[in-house]
């Protein structure tokens, strides 16, 4: 199965799920009344969008539908698509186009390693140099792991033994990448719960060293599982509010209803989604944009 249809059969759950509740709402009639706004708000909450983003979504429509003049709920469903893509800020392209240093963060095996693997990839292929660094010195097979991810991708990495100051490792790393003449150096952190105070001040430490070496502007992307559905937004927020974020990447949008939660992130947090991730294997992992990831979600009432 190819990339995008992955991403589509991963969304279906989410998409039928949507479909049925408004064909409930539908049934009814097609008039544009209370029970439809209601209707319509709560099966948007229940796709994970969190209910501050559905209510956004809700009222952006409810005013443009006086203003626009539309007819029927099928007008408004038309219109549901770009509701939702307007809740997610610019920045997604080229996000990683220009020289720099990102860090890969996020809670435990929510697919950080796997996604600076398939970065990495992408990079490589695209002609670039890429390093890749492991300030995961905690977890005792994450050096190996991410090196078989250098190996499939074909870069270079700089690792330590367990147990190193990770610090040290994103300091050797950004040193390495410089004589290399390295234009993407990807350092992929140990995996840590947002409520772990130590361990979040332990990633603020390393943060301030590597902006404090860097050569190239870094970019801090926090990495979340869709799967964990509105958790997804408490981790969201606790990281952002430690280490004020550049982006998200979502992955595991492969296997998930619960593909919403990229909406209440970007709604929240103000910050691009930059990537999807959407397998397991080295290419499994999919650009982001705003109204296809709309569409995956609630489908296309417009093309019946
Ligand atoms: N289906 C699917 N599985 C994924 C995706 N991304 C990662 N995984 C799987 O999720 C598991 C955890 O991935 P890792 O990349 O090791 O996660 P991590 O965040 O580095 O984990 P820690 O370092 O332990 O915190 C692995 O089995 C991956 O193969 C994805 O997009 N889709
Ligand atoms: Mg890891």
């Amino acid at each position: 199965m190819g990339l995008i249809s992955r991403f589509k059969e991963g969304m279906s759950k989410t998409r039928e799920a949507f479909r049925e509740d408004m064909n409930l709402i539908l049934n009814r009639g097609p008039a544009v009344d209370d029970d439809f706004w209601d209707g319509l708000e709560e099966a948007l909450i229940v796709s994970d969008m969190g209910v501050y983003s559905a209510t956004t979504i809700v009222e952006r429509l409810r005013s443009e539908a006086v203003r626009k003049g539309y007819r029927d709920a099928y007008d408004v469903l038309e219109a549901l698509n770009d509701s939702i893509a307007a809740e997610f800020p610019e920045g997604a392209e080229g996000f990683f186009d220009e020289p720099c240093i990102v860090l890969f963060v996020g809670v435990n095996g929510s697919g950080k390693t796997t996604t600076t693997g398939k970065i990495a990839k992408q990079a490589k292929d695209a002609g670039r140099q890429v390093i890749l660094g492991c300030a995961d010195t905690f977890r005792a097979a994450a050096i190996e792991q991410l090196e078989v991810w250098a190996e499939r991708a074909d870069v270079r990495i700089c690792a330590r033994e367990r147990g190193s100051d990770p610090a040290s490792v994103c300091y050797e790393t950004i040193e390495r990448g410089e004589q290399d003449g390295a234009d993407l150096v990807l350092i992929d952190t140990a995996g840590r719960l947002h409520t772990s105070a130590d361990l979040m001040r332990e990633l603020e430490k390393v943060v301030a060293v590597v902006r404090k070496r860097a050569n190239l502007p870094v970019k801090l992307v926090l990495v979340i599982d869709a799967t964990t559905g509105q958790n997804g937004l408490q981790q969201a927020r606790e990281f952002n509010d430690a280490l004020d974020l550049d982006g998200v990447v979502i992955t595991k949008l492969d296997g998930t209803a619960k593909g919403g939660i990229a909406v209440a992130v970007a709604h929240y947090l103000q910050i691009p989604v930059v990537k999807l991730g959407v397998g397991e294997g080295l290419e499994d992992l999919k650009d982001f944009d705003a109204r296809d990831y709309a569409r995956s979600l609630v489908g296309d009432f417009a093309a019946e």
